[in-house]
């Protein structure tokens, strides 16, 4: 039986995805790169100095170690300063309801995302005073699709990997938790997210006792 659910951040509570954007787009003009949303949606789950390298290789771009360390404070900062109005209002629709539903239900409830940033956006949004534990980019030495985020948030809950489910917007997340031996829920478009054991498009009227069949 499961004990605890664990969630990524971006993309599957809030939609950061839109600040993560425009703050690219913006540092892309020192290189005069212009980012589009296509590719954006590649850097969804990927960690922050990957997402420059990823970006530095598709601008043809060389930049020294220097520059590159200065433009991922830039970045941030600038990122910072984005999400620096952040409320509740922002919180993806139905998430508070299923939030609720699995409480009451006796899951324990974890977080597990690649960012760095992800303690200021659950205070900001009040997010955090439903989750019990949170594993982000600051516990973490390898991404996902690497399991690590996923298997720290299950030690430090306490439990064992096959008793989380987690629930992921992006193929990497998706990946982590099978590799992780977890039940994944996909969040988004089933034709992206082929190795999750279930998909659903949002949380809207989600009925937590049918998903996870309790
Ligand atoms: P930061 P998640 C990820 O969040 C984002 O999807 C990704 O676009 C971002 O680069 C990464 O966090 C790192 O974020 O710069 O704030 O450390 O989906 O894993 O919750
Ligand atoms: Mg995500």
């Amino acid at each position: 039986t499961y004990k605890a659910c664990l969630f990524d951040l971006d993309g599957v509570l809030v939609d950061t995805a839109i600040y993560h954007f425009q703050a690219w787009k913006n540092l892309g003009t020192k290189f005069g790169y212009a980012l589009t949303e296509e590719q954006n949606e590649l850097l969804k789950g990927v960690s922050r100095v990957e997402s420059l390298n990823r970006i530095l290789t598709w601008a043809n771009y060389s930049a020294t170690e220097d520059q590159k360390s200065t433009w991922l404070i830039e970045k941030n900062e600038n990122y910072l300063d984005l999400i620096s109005n952040m409320n509740p209002s922002e919180i993806l629709p139905g998430v508070l309801d299923f939030l609720n539903q699995i409480k009451q239900a006796g899951y324990k409830i974890a977080l597990g995302s690649a960012s760095k940033n992800a303690e200021i956006i659950l205070s900001k949004t009040g997010l955090i005073e439903w989750f019990d534990l949170i594993i982000d980019g600051n516990k973490v030495t390898k991404s996902k699709p690497d399991p690590e985020v996923f298997l720290k948030g299950a030690s430090g809950l306490g439990i064992l990997p096959t008793e989380c489910i987690v629930f992921e917007d992006a193929q990497a997340g998706v990946e982590a938790a099978k590799a992780g031996n977890m039940r994944a829920i996909g969040i988004g478009d089933v034709e992206m997210l082929r190795q999750a054991d279930k998909v659903i498009p949002n949380f809207v009227g989600i009925q937590a006792s049918e998903l996870l069949q309790f």
